[in-house]
């Protein structure tokens, strides 16, 4: 199958990549619903990652992003990531990536215009829309910070459940999904959404690269079970 894939590779006009956690898996980024250890061990991402949770404990919610921050600063991308970006290098405009990763890995790959559907980790905006008071420049406190005046406060850049994606890349998104020949879907459960619905209505083939099972297996043309720094070079090098 992974000799079939590697056609369909070279024969694609355009193809879309889907990532996930999975993606940075072997860089050292513990992924969501695998983690074993902090606050994911103890919290399911549906109860977290939410504006409620961080309404209601923002130091416990901010503390836990600034050591995930911390932790992104040791790490580099790997196998994979650099496989997808030396493809757009040899192939301009011929590959589109969308990730749901916050952690920055592809675009520090090389990948250009990523497609980053959850946000981006790195960045902090006002929780509530920001008042002529609210100067980023001007906060007090730290974990999180807040507008000295109105006690409005940062947090961080990434969506949360229930927020809506960022338009644009939604909508760049469905249109790379519409147009591709070939999408390779690589290191999610692909259990949510719209993310994962992008692997349901492409009208291209749809290639899983994971080493467990997920919840787009049954939407695939192919399953390849392996992980990406091991299959994403190998697919991709032509
Ligand atoms: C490897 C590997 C290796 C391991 N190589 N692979 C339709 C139906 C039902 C519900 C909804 C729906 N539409 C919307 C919803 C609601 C909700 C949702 O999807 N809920 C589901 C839980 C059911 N979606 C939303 O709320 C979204 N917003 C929205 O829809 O707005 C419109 C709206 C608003 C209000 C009401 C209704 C609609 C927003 C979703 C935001 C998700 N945010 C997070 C946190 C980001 C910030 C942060 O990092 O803290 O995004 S949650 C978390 O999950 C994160 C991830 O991007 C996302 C996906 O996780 P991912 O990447 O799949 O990771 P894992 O850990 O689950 O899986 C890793 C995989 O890798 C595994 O399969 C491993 O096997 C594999 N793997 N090693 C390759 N080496």
């Amino acid at each position: 199958m992974k000799q079939a894939v590697r056609d369909w590779v070279r024969a694609a006009r355009h193809i879309a990549v889907l990532s996930g956690a999975g993606m940075s898996a072997e860089s050292g980024v513990p992924t969501f619903r695998d983690a074993q250890t902090g606050l994911w061990a103890k919290y399911r991402p549906e109860d977290l990652a939410t504006p409620e949770a961080f309404r209601a404990d923002p130091k416990m919610v901010w503390e836990w992003y600034a050591s995930r921050r911390a932790k992104l600063r040791e790490v580099e991308p790997n196998a994979g990531h650099r496989a997808i970006a030396a493809f757009q290098q040899r192939h301009p405009g011929r590959m589109t990536v969308i990730t749901q990763n916050v952690d920055g890995l592809h675009q520090r790959a090389g990948s250009a215009g990523v497609l980053a559907l959850h946000g981006n980790i790195a960045e902090d905006k006002w929780l509530d829309v920001p008042k002529a008071c609210c100067d980023p420049a001007a906060t007090v406190g730290h974990a999180p910070p807040r507008c000295p005046v109105c006690g409005n406060m940062r947090r961080p850049g990434v969506v949360w459940f229930g927020e809506m994606l960022p338009p644009a890349e939604l909508a760049e998104a469905e249109r790379a999904a519409q147009a591709c020949e070939l999408m390779l879907v690589v290191g999610t459960s692909g259990m949510v959404y719209p993310a994962a619905g992008l692997a349901r209505t492409t009208a291209g083939r749809v290639v899983v690269v994971n080493p467990g099972e997920s919840e787009l297996d049954d939407a695939a043309d192919a399953v390849l079970r392996g992980t990406a720094a091991q299959l994403l070079p190998y697919l991709l090098d032509e």
